[in-house]
């Protein structure tokens, strides 16, 4: 087979004083952390759509990622070098997943039929690989937001069309999916959103994407994929509003439609903060409601108002991250998903490769530190000792339910003296420091 990344190594890991920038200096694949190595607990994912088909274009200009296919016209011998391209790039990170569209992998035909049979063939081509590489899907899921018919949304779309037509879409994505054994399939609301109310139905779109969901269920069931469905919520881009705005909106718009059995979340930290929140933060509210499902790994640029996808080098939000995650007892069937690309100008086939060591070594090192906080339990007990008055007493009261309005004011006229304790922020945020610091 061609190599298509010949000045690229496999990548080892050579620990924290290595110069070699081609070697991981914290991701030590088989390392035993409480248990499991870091490459059970990372699941580190490669997502296609950044990795193989953007091509660094932004609203200023056309792409400038260099590609070895860059000279091929034909676009199923170009869908092809890609998808060789792609096994190779995980093989050399030691990477075991990768996430993808269905548009990613293979080009649309004159018609759906034509498109689906593109895709078929891709799929069995990339059903070998995945074999002769040992690489599973961690999940599939389809584009219905690229092509100009998409224009108005998709489940949310005012013309039932295209809505029928998205439905074709997604039931061949999910088909192909369960081909591929996919662990997941993920529904990020593309155009799902409106722009102005002065044009849209608010009730019928959210009430339609309801009952597009339910159909996939329905769908899933009757095929007998068993991947978890997962939401990925964001709250603008490209929409103003998008419908799966947070993890709580998506929650409520769930419970509301009784669908909330069926989904998980697949939580994205650039997402997140676009919502005004922290990656931890939505993680954390997953986590507490038993629907943290996945994780699209990446960071925004604090000074900059949308998604930029960057790989993430943050340690602080890389320890936070794993700490909710290690809490949650791990990811389970969800992974860790690079949801990110190199900047524009880091447009040479190699920055693909430090971009994902970058971001690897992040993760694996937030994962250790994350492991010690938890193992040492300070924050625990910070936590447990900032509540204790619940555990005793009128709050234990509180918590058994054996207390209602009039026994609290009962309580309240007697108990005049109220005495708070400090919430030391600061000397937790010290702390903090202290075991990114040693590690
Ligand atoms: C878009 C985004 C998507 C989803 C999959 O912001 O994150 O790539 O992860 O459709
Ligand atoms: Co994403």
């Amino acid at each position: 087979m061609v190599e298509y990344f010949a000045n690229v190594p496999y990548i080892k890991y050579e620990g924290k004083n290595s110069k070699n920038d081609f070697a991981f200096k914290y991701y030590n694949l088989d390392e035993v952390i409480g248990g499991k190595t870091m490459r059970e607990h990372l699941k580190f994912t490669m997502s296609y759509w950044h990795t193989l088909a953007a091509n660094g274009s932004d609203p200023f200009g056309v792409g400038t990622y260099q590609k070895p296919w860059d000279n091929e016209t034909d676009q199923m011998k170009v869908a092809k070098a890609k998808m060789e391209a792609a096994f190779e790039l995980m093989d050399k990170l030691g990477m075991d997943y990768f996430a993808f569209h269905d548009r990613d992998i293979a080009p649309e035909g004159k018609d759906l039929a034509e498109t689906n049979a593109f895709l078929d063939e891709i799929v069995a081509y990339c059903k070998e690989l995945m074999k002769t590489y040992n690489k599973k899907l961690l999940w599939g899921t389809a584009n219905a937001f690229g092509n100009p018919r998409y224009v108005h949304g998709a489940a949310t779309t005012c013309n039932a069309y295209v809505y029928a037509y998205a439905a074709a879409q997604v039931k061949k994505a999910m088909e192909v999916t369960k081909e591929l054994g996919g662990e997941n399939y993920v529904f990020w609301g593309g155009r799902e959103g409106y722009e102005t109310l002065l044009n849209t139905d608010l009730k019928l779109e959210q009430d339609n994407l309801a009952r597009f969901l339910q159909m996939a269920v329905d769908y899933a069931h009757k095929i007998g994929f068993t991947g978890q469905f997962l939401i990925e919520p964001k709250p603008k881009e490209p929409t103003k509003h998008q419908y799966d705005f947070d993890v709580a909106t998506v929650l409520a718009f769930l419970r509301n439609y009784g669908l909330d059995k069926y989904f998980k979340m697949n939580i994205e930290a650039n997402h997140a903060t676009l919502a005004g929140h922290t990656f931890q933060h939505e993680v954390a509210l997953a986590r507490i409601n038993g629907v943290l499902g996945s994780l699209d790994i990446n960071q925004g640029d604090p000074n900059l108002g949308w998604d930029t996808d960057q790989f993430p080098t943050n340690i602080y939000d890389a320890t936070l991250l794993m700490y909710e995650v290690l809490k949650n007892g791990g990811i389970g069937q969800g992974g860790l998903n690079f949801d990110a690309k190199v900047r524009r100008a880091s447009f040479e086939v190699e920055d693909l490769f430090l971009g994902y060591i970058a971001g690897m070594d992040t993760l694996a090192q937030g994962l250790r530190i994350a492991y010690k906080m938890l193992e040492e339990g300070e924050f625990e007990a910070a936590v447990a000792e900032r509540y204790k008055s619940f555990t005793e007493g009128i709050g234990k009261d509180i918590l058994e339910g054996k207390a209602d309005f009039e026994s609290l004011e009962k309580y309240a006229l007697t108990n005049s003296l109220i005495k708070n304790k400090s919430g030391r922020q600061e000397l937790l945020e010290a702390k903090l420091n202290q075991y990114i610091f040693n590690e």
